[in-house]
């Protein structure tokens, strides 16, 4: 992608609507643009690292046994009349009414949908277990929606709904997800660590936050400072049967939002314990047979006779996620992508767009950068040199090429690892070769 082509509406000034650095750099990277009270447009470069996301997740949930649908935005009243949601959800739900006079929502999530297609489709064990999920907006009429993306109106979640015969199947599908979880936030260079948590709207007796340590974060979090040194993933799972001693081992080292954690019951020495704030960026509940019984979503038990299906549902903040790595991972220059998660892996800046023999050696490279599947942006704007590496700092792409009159003299171009701040200078060949390479 050439700049000069590209919409990249990036900001010099900093917004001073935004409180906390990752809104502030997503505005003044060009990524996002407010329509309304928490509600955004994605921007070319934002909805490029959205995707990037919603990726990782969906190859671990596939990973996981999980399978992918879609439903719909809007959902009928008449099924959250039918759970008993529809009255106790109050002001955060948008209620419509169609041209019929028919009452329908936008979905802030989707346990009552789900289970009205499964009651319909699955009668019996020899169909279990099943863990659906699809990626899709939700709308919450939040009171406050703030810091962006972070707590938006409308945003984008992974949600999955897994439906079992008994308890001890509904344990299993837990534990999947739990591991499943830790895998898809590594993934994306975040620490993220599972805590006890209250249930709230959604209900059940057993849940985890997600939880990214960050001073800006919105949830009060206790914890062990074993989780900020742990390696939790060089613990084997090789199979359903590591699944349960994992999530015994790592939900026993203790970690715990605000709402529940209690002093004195806490494990850990007060001197020792971690407390700090944090961005939820999932959370898993289990809930048994809270909507399968009061909506009859029930299958035929191998000897015969009809039960409730065991049910539990998996959230992940997948715009919300956006804000987290950024918070997580940033300096005053501007964001700094993890290589998965990044818009594109390569800025390509040409610091002298007069000069013939630069812009012939960086239309080259750009070329043969592509031809070897690199995602590239291309710097090749009249800009002075300084405002480019600017804006390269600024939008965080993780390695910037830079090709300059000097350094061509001799035969190379400057490799800058944004991460590191590290500059190599390498032959044009080199460089290619180093930057296409996984
Ligand atoms: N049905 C369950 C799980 S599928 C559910 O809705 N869970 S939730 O309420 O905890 O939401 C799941 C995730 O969505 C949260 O962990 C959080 O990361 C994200 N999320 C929730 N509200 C917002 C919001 N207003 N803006 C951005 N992300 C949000």
């Amino acid at each position: 992608m050439r700049l000069t082509s590209y919409f990249l509406p990036t900001l010099r000034e900093t917004p001073s609507e935004a409180q906390i650095v990752s809104h502030r750099l997503m505005l003044r990277a060009g990524m996002i643009r407010q329509s309304s009270a928490g509600i955004y447009s994605w921007l070319p470069l934002g909805l490029r690292v959205l995707r990037k996301i919603e990726m990782i997740v969906r190859e671990e949930q596939d990973r996981a046994g999980a399978i992918e649908l879609l439903m719909p935005t809007i959902q009928p009243a008449e099924l959250w009349r039918e759970s008993g949601r529809y009255d106790d959800y109050g002001k955060e739900m948008l209620r419509i009414t169609d041209r019929h006079e028919r009452e329908m929502l936008y979905g802030p999530t989707n346990e009552e949908l789900i289970t009205d297609i499964v009651r319909g489709t699955i009668k019996s064990y020899r169909d279990l277990p099943k863990n659906l999920y699809h990626i899709q907006w939700k709308f919450r009429d939040e009171v406050r929606p703030r810091f962006g993306i972070m707590r938006g109106r409308e945003f984008l979640m992974k949600d999955a709904y897994s439906f079992d015969l008994d308890e001890e199947g509904a344990r299993l599908s837990y534990y999947k997800m739990f591991y499943c979880y830790l895998r898809t936030f590594a993934r994306m260079g975040l620490r993220a660590i599972p805590m006890r948590a209250d249930t709230g709207p959604i209900g059940g007796d057993l849940s985890h936050e997600f939880i990214i340590l960050a001073e800006t974060g919105e949830s009060g979090v206790f914890c062990d400072p074993a989780w900020l040194t742990s390696d939790v993933l060089a613990d084997s799972v090789t199979g359903d049967a590591d699944l349960e001693p994992f999530f015994k081992r790592w939900s026993s080292v203790y970690a715990a939002t605000d709402e529940i954690h209690d002093p004195a019951t806490c494990p850990v020495a007060a001197e020792s314990l971690v407390a700090t704030r944090g961005i939820e960026v999932g959370h898993i509940f289990s809930f048994g047979t809270k909507y399968s019984k009061p909506m009859g979503a029930r299958v035929m038990a191998p000897g015969g006779e009809e039960v409730d299906l065991v049910m539990g549902s998996y959230g992940i903040g997948v715009s919300r996620l956006l804000g987290a790595i950024i918070e997580a991972s940033h300096d005053d220059a501007g964001i700094i992508w993890p290589e998965a998660v990044a818009p594109f892996k390569v800025v390509l800046i040409n610091i002298r767009a007069a000069d013939a023999a630069c812009v012939a050696a960086s239309d080259d490279l750009y070329q043969k950068l592509q031809a070897a599947g690199v995602e590239v942006i291309y710097d090749d704007r009249a800009d002075s040199a300084g405002a480019k590496f600017a804006n390269a700092d600024l939008i965080g792409i993780p390695y910037q090429l830079t090709v300059g009159p000097r350094g061509l003299a001799n035969g190379v171009v400057e490799i800058k690892t944004r991460a590191t701040g590290e500059k190599i200078e390498l032959a044009i060949d080199a460089a290619l070769a180093k930057l296409s390479t996984r």
